[in-house]
């Protein structure tokens, strides 16, 4: 082998080890943002801390073609470009995500509050469940009522920097008080019924309701 190629792993070894010190380290930069590490007080978990847990792995969805499908029980029907979201009146709040599994992290997250959404598509008084599906065939549903009383967002950002495709780019919902399974994200439809329904997990025994704290698992049969 060659002193240079010797030379060439070299740093490619040292930059990849580089990049991941700085992000521990709390310089992450995404997409030319530098991440926040706190606000109002409070003390955020850097991204690079976070841990992702996908059925599929990331997906990377293209900001130009990508579309927000809004449908079911709504006047009016809607596809919703990436800009006609983050023109939207902008909410931020710290909210910690809590995973059945047991880990959980504190992050600051901006986005939109759902029911702006429901306002420009004219969400019928009879819906009561509003069901989320992402690009990688995961879905999940919630109350309405739920989503309205908590002013629940669909996050665009986080730690003041737009969402890298691992964590879920475009948009995740951040479903305060809810387990880590409700906060679907890569969100591309989402709609509304007037219908229980069991998302990816829920089907498979978790518990609809997933309040933090109460039951992983729903009895059933
Ligand atoms: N589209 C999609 N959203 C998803 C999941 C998934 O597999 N696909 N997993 C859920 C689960 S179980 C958890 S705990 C959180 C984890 O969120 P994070 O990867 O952003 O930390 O994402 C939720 N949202
Ligand atoms: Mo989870």
């Amino acid at each position: 082998m060659k002193l240079i190629h010797l030379l060439l792993i070299f740093s490619f070894v040292l930059t990849a080890f580089s990049g991941c010190v700085s992000e521990r380290g709390g310089t992450g930069v995404y997409d030319n943002q530098t991440e926040t590490l706190s606000y109002q007080g409070e003390q955020l978990t850097p991204i690079a801390q976070q841990r992702n847990n996908a059925i599929k792995g990331t997906q990377y969805i293209d900001r130009e073609s990508y579309r927000l499908q809004v449908d079911g029980l709504v006047e009016n029907p809607r596809n919703f470009t990436y800009e006609e979201i983050t023109e939207l009146p902008q909410t931020s709040k710290v909210v910690d995500l809590n995973c059945v599994e047991g880990w959980s992290f504190t992050a600051k997250w901006t986005g939109v509050k759902i029911d702006e959404i429901f306002e420009e598509v004219g969400a019928m008084e009879n819906a009561t469940t509003v069901i989320f599906y992402s690009a990688d065939g995961y879905s999940t549903s919630l109350d309405k009522d739920y989503l309205l009383e908590n002013d629940i967002i669909l996050a665009y950002k986080l730690n003041d920097v737009t969402l890298p495709p691992e964590r879920g780019f475009p948009l995740q919902l951040v479903a305060e008080d809810k387990y880590g399974y409700k906060w679907a994200k890569w969100i591309i439809r989402i709609e509304l019924s007037d219908s229980p329904y069991r998302g990816y997990w829920e089907e498979r025994g978790y518990n609809n309701i997933a309040n933090v704290g109460g039951p992983a698992f729903e009895r059933r049969g």
